[in-house]
């Protein structure tokens, strides 16, 4: 039976927060296409390679199907009824403040509108936090200290409009890549634009920077006060509609060149572009957000732009990207703790009225609740008697993750909403709540220049998923409010957000969407992507070009800032682990690591590090390392290279309990926070680095889901099944039996095994075909990868114990092109025999890198390798080969 296509279904993207929009069409079977939006202006039809994968990442696999209650299915009225009663019950006994939610930047506003107001108008606790708190806190909490509000004052064409543009601690090539193919395209249609990345790492962003700067760790603050201080000297200051320049200043002269670690010509050459441009934009992430210092370097960058006026008008602003595609819109709805609903201060009363007023609220929270990791301390110390989370993962993603998993396990009563079955946090909850996933829901999100766009629904909700919002609006019902959370469907909620920030306008928000507080359902259903604010006078653009500020004087606020080192190290920890992301992976990997095809890229948690320190702790490539810090361990694959400095390792964030329990990194940070904005210090902890002492290491391949029982394991999806690299320090006594227990498969495998040389190779094959093997070594597992895991669910005879391909099958290599598949040797033999010089040769020789185009900056540092070693070289210098040996 053929099924009817389904018309195009225009939606936005549900990663990172550039906000592409997508148009996405059913087959009506289960699967999906997708391709950019070529309307929609965050994008113009581009997709980075996590868009381009969302077909293969909806559908049923790995999800909550059904509501649970004690690992049990539940219908979902007993799950909702017993919900609602303990939270009633735990407030009688124990008060309001005796419940908290924890919840996400990835939640809809029309989600995180409803959680925000049953916790704080209703419930009456001003606990709700979010996971923003680990990402945008000190951005948030810098921009109120100079603005008077939360506001991104510039737009994304600002990167394209500028003379110069600076990445400080953001990674854009990877975790923003659409915004950053839109600066090298920029960059490429007009070379005189500048980029300048300022980041311990060199990174895939560094492949378009004029100017790479690596400065000491934790010294962007001083940097940033030393430019203030050369704008002063240069009389780039404007004095009008700025207070504090003075003391600021004050603060910026005290600080020595010498604190930033850099060469005198390298930090002049960044002063005489900043300041000889006045059309500059200055984009930030992690690398400064994920501070115990964050606000203050926020305030820092910001204290430039104010001062020099370079704020507000095309081509020149500060630019704080946000990393998930609604962390703007849980601002906006005062999802942090300190907020209220539409950019309202929680702690001014005449605010506090008029949102009790609007809400009709019963028990105003009077008081900011806890921050995200007070919030866990508080759990820990049993003083939080019910927790609900919401769409994040808080075991694996919260500093000292070892520890909060042990606080969550000990807390009374623990609901997890959540799309996946099973996750490092699911598995300590008491009721467990199937939420609809992206696809299967109607809702709007606000990207990072402040636009709203539409996710709509493009496929029926997978088992018994509900809707966060209704959920939460459920259990506000069956707590005793029926009328303040009786919305019929999500454009109600998004109106009545729209109405109240009408309200909040009228007492000077700058978030502002009145013009939305009547929509009708059809206008929401047809809602194009729009700027805030849209409200009486009031339309889209850019913020402070006039002058005109949030604060009480009206005027922009410089704040003094004294630089401050971060977090010592000592003998007994003696490295800084910077961590962060990969291009391919999307956080704890629930729905990226669905895809076959993300996973080929890095398939493992790694550890990257400096040749001189590898040399220095015995650690060669592709060994195991472990990892230590006071708050926890992890065991992690050694990737050797000059991209970090020396002391400086990186880990990237990705893997858990679900996916490779010794790499949590999460469980390695300590839970140390800025003092202002209460974000941690994820970007930093001191550990110690020993080797890893395998007996011995393997390489799986299974069409079923393997069941490792060994120290080290990482899990990645394949096309037909998946893969898990093993490593352990004790031998089983007896491989066979350890192989049945592996793969749950009761036929004799083919063996050849050579004890001597601690080599032993098992493939299990049924009808002719590959089920499962394994392959064991002393040493980290040499083979080719690529030929086993094509060889898997195929036909095959003992050939396949050998490991690599025949000579007319030439061996692929580490995957570098995701969209079509094409790997580093491919690459470097094309580069070679057909004597290809630029990226848009390779293009027309592989295809490579002509979809979506994020591993562009990988494929013209392999085009460099190749280059600089002649055309013999078989060596990758980039990206990180973590498959070992002959891949
Ligand atoms: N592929 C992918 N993209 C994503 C995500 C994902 O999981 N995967 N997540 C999204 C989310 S939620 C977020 S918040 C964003 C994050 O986006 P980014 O902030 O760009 O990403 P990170 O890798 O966390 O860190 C950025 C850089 O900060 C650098 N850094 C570390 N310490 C310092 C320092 O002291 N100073 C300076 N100047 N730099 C430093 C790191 O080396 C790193 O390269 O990405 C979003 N996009
Ligand atoms: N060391 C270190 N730690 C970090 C960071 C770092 O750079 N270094 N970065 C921090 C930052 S910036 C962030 S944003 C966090 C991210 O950390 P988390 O928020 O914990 O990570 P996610 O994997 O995105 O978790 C989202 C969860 O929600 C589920 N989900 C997806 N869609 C829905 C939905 O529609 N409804 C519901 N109910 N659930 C859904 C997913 O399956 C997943 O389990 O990590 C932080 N932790
Ligand atoms: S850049 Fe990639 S991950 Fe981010 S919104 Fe666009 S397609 Fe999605
Ligand atoms: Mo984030």
């Amino acid at each position: 039976m053929t099924h009817p296509a389904k018309p195009t279904i225009r939606t936005t993207c549900p990663y990172c927060g550039v906000g592409c929009g997508v148009l996405a069409n059913a087959d009506g079977q289960g699967g999906l296409s997708v391709r950019g939006d070529p309307d929609h202006p965050a994008n113009l039809g581009r997709l980075c390679v996590k868009g381009s994968a969302l077909g293969e990442t909806v559908g049923h696999g790995g999800r909550l199907l059904a509501p649970q209650i004690g690992g049990r299915a539940a219908t979902w009225d007993e799950a909702l009824d017993l919900v609602a009663r303990r939270f009633a019950q735990t407030i009688a006994r124990h008060g309001p403040d005796s419940i908290a939610f924890y919840v996400s930047g990835q939640m809809l506003t029309e989600d995180y509108y409803v959680a925000n107001k049953l916790m704080k108008g209703f419930i009456g606790s001003g606990n709700i936090d979010t996971n923003s708190r680990l990402c945008m806190a000190s951005s948030v909490a810098g921009h109120r200290r100079a603005f008077g509000s939360d506001t991104v004052p510039g737009l994304y064409e600002d990167l394209e409009l500028a003379d110069t543009v600076v990445l400080v601690g953001s990674n854009l090539a990877w975790c923003h890549p659409v915004l950053y193919q839109r600066l090298a395209a920029a960059k490429e249609k007009r070379p005189g634009l500048r980029v300048v990345v300022i980041d311990p790492r060199r990174t895939a962003t560094c492949d378009i920077a004029d100017l790479h700067l690596r400065p000491a760790p934790g010294s962007d603050a001083a940097l940033f006060n030393l430019l203030l201080s050369e704008l002063s000297r240069r009389s780039i200051i404007c004095r009008d509609d700025i207070d504090n320049i003075e003391d600021a200043l004050t603060a910026a002269n005290a600080v020595s060149p010498q604190a930033t670690g850099l060469a005198h010509s390298q930090l002049w050459q960044f002063y005489d572009l900043w300041c000889g441009s006045e059309k500059v934009v200055t984009v930030y992430s992690q690398g400064i957000n994920q501070s115990d210092s964050g606000t203050d370097k926020v305030n820092a960058i910001l204290n430039c732009h104010l001062a020099s006026g370079r704020i507000g008008r095309p081509g020149m602003g500060p630019f704080s990207v946000t990393g998930q595609p609604n962390a703007m819109g849980g601002r906006e709805v005062g999802g942090l703790a300190n907020m209220l609903a539409c950019h309202l201060d929680i702690e001014n009363p005449d605010h506090r009225r008029a949102v009790r007023d609007f809400w009709g609220a019963p028990g105003m929270a009077e008081r900011p609740g806890l921050k995200a990791v007070d919030m866990f301390h508080a759990v820990e110390q049993g003083r939080i008697k019910a927790l609900w989370v919401i769409c994040t993962n808080p075991a694996a993603s919260m500093p000292d993750a070892d520890r909060v998993a042990r606080a969550i396990a000990g807390c009374d009563f623990v609901v997890v909403s959540e799309t996946a079955a099973q996750t490092d946090t699911s598995r300590l909850a008491h009721v467990l709540l199937p939420a609809t996933g992206w696809g299967e829901k109607d809702g709007t999100v606000t990207n990072s220049e402040r636009r709203i766009s539409r996710q709509r629904r493009i496929m029926p909700p997978a088992g018994q998923a509900r809707d966060d919002w209704r959920i939460l609006a459920e259990v506000g019902r069956r707590m005793g409010w029926p009328e303040a959370f009786a919305w019929n469907g999500p454009a109600q909620v998004f109106a009545e957000h729209a109405a109240l920030s009408g309200i909040a306008g009228g007492l000077g928000s700058d978030f502002d969407i009145s013009a939305h507080a009547d929509i009708s359902t059809a206008d929401y259903d047809r809602l194009e992507p729009f700027l805030w604010p849209q409200g009486a006078g009031k339309q889209g653009g850019r913020f402070f070009g006039d002058g005109r500020f949030h604060t009480p004087s009206g005027r922009g606020r410089l704040v003094p800032v004294t630089p401050r080192d971060p977090q010592p190290l000592n003998q007994d920890y003696p490295f800084r682990l910077n961590t962060g992301r990969i291009r391919d992976q999307w956080h704890t990997m629930t729905r990226t690591g669905l895809s076959p095809r993300l996973s080929r890229h890095l398939a493992e948690p790694f550890l990257e590090l400096h040749p001189l320190d590898a040399a220095r702790l015995g650690l060669t490539p592709a060994v195991l390392a472990e990892v230590e810090s006071p708050q926890g361990r992890a065991i992690l694959r050694v990737l050797v290279t000059e991209r970090v400095a020396q002391g400086h390792p990186f880990a990237p964030i990705h893997w858990t309990g679900e996916t490779a329990p010794a790499g949590r990194i999460g469980a390695l940070l300590p839970a140390l926070t800025d003092p202002v904005s209460g974000q941690p210090a994820l970007k930093s902890a001191p550990v110690a680095i020993r080797p890893f002492v395998a007996a011995w290491h393997g390489y799986a391949v299974s069409t079923r889901p393997v069941q490792p029982r060994c120290e080290y394991w990482a899990r990645a999806t394949l096309d037909r099944g998946e893969q898990v690299e093993l490593a352990s320090s004790r031998t089983p006594v007896d491989w066979l039996a350890e192989g049945r227990e592996m793969f749950g498969l009761d036929i004799a495998p083919l063996v050849v095994s050579d004890p001597r040389q601690g080599i032993l190779r098992l493939a299990y094959v049924a009808d002719g075909r590959l089920q499962a093997a394994l392959f064991v070594s002393r040493e980290p597992v040499a083979l080719s990868r690529a030929h086993l895991t094509s060889a898997l669910g195929a036909d095959c005879g003992p050939e396949v114990l050998a490991g690599r391909p025949g000579a007319d099958k030439p061996d692929e290599g580490a995957i570098i092109c995701a969209c079509f598949g094409v790997g580093a040797n491919t690459i470097l033999r094309a580069i070679a025999s057909q004597r290809l010089v630029s990226l848009e040769d390779l293009g027309t020789a592989l295809c490579a890198g002509t979809n979506c185009g994020s591993c562009r900056p990988e494929l013209r540092a392999l085009m460099a390798a190749a280059q600089l070693s002649g055309s013999e070289t078989d060596e990758v210098a980039e990206p990180p080969r973590l498959c070992v040996g002959a891949d």
